[in-house]
């Protein structure tokens, strides 16, 4: 039970943001090409708008993405940047038709601005959060995407109030957003519990981090929580 709906929310996320550096989408094709022609009118007089090398190698450094794909996932940002100022506000991503339907919407959004002090989301914490998605490579592990880091990244879109543990209510919270309607609230009620019990091993009745990994140790999440960027 327990294991479901955690690896459920993963994949919530990871269908959310396949859209946003994957050539597959059509979205993606049409905002890389209304971002190229942006960028070609904006190349001289507003030079602030382009990656300087340095910029490139530092993320490159910091994420693990290939320069190709950094610079792939910077026409995305800039598409998505109307105002053209360099950061993207939480009206921004929820432009974003594939995310604006997701059920975890909020939460996926929310995750973005962890980092941000000011309600705005610059380009280096875009693509740190993205590199949590990157598929763990044998010999090439860069610490955002290890096992641990996906697994507290999936726990911290539950823990709301950011105290460390996940409360029956923020566990309550998820379930119906990813589930809306279609099951009775006395339902819900009684697998967010059941969720609890199994979980909790120190009897608090909240499920810390270590709880968390525990439950999900015999689950997938290096596959469930990648996306295959391209080159
Ligand atoms: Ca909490």
């Amino acid at each position: 039970m327990l294991l479901n709906i955690f690896a459920l929310s993963g994949v919530c996320f990871a269908r959310a943001a396949v859209f946003w550096p994957g050539k597959e989408s059509k979205i993606y094709s049409s905002l890389k090409s209304h971002a190229f022609v942006k960028n070609n009118i904006v190349m001289g007089n507003k030079s602030s708008l382009l990656l300087r090398e340095e910029e490139i190698a530092q993320i490159h450094e910091e994420t693990g993405f290939t320069p190709n794909q950094i610079e792939r996932l910077y026409s995305r940002f800039t598409s998505l940047d109307r105002n053209d100022c360099g950061t993207l506000s939480r009206e921004d991503f929820l432009r974003i038709p594939e995310l604006a339907i997701n059920p975890l919407c909020e939460r996926i959004v929310h995750s973005f601005f962890a980092e941000s002090n000011d309600d705005r989301v610059n380009f280096r914490q875009f693509t740190r959060v993205l590199a949590h998605f990157r598929p763990i490579k044998p010999n090439k592990e860069n610490r955002l995407n290890s096992r641990e880091e996906k697994l507290r990244f999936a726990f911290k879109m539950y823990d709301l109030d950011d105290d460390e543990t996940i409360s029956r209510d923020e566990l309550l919270n998820i379930l119906q957003m990813m589930v809306g309607a279609n099951i009775s609230q006395d339902q819900l009620n009684s697998i967010a519990e059941r969720t609890i019990v199994e979980a909790d091993t120190v009897g608090g009745g909240k499920i810390s981090f270590d709880d968390f990994c525990r439950a999900l140790e015999r689950t997938e999440v290096e596959q469930k929580m990648s996306i295959r960027f391209l080159n």
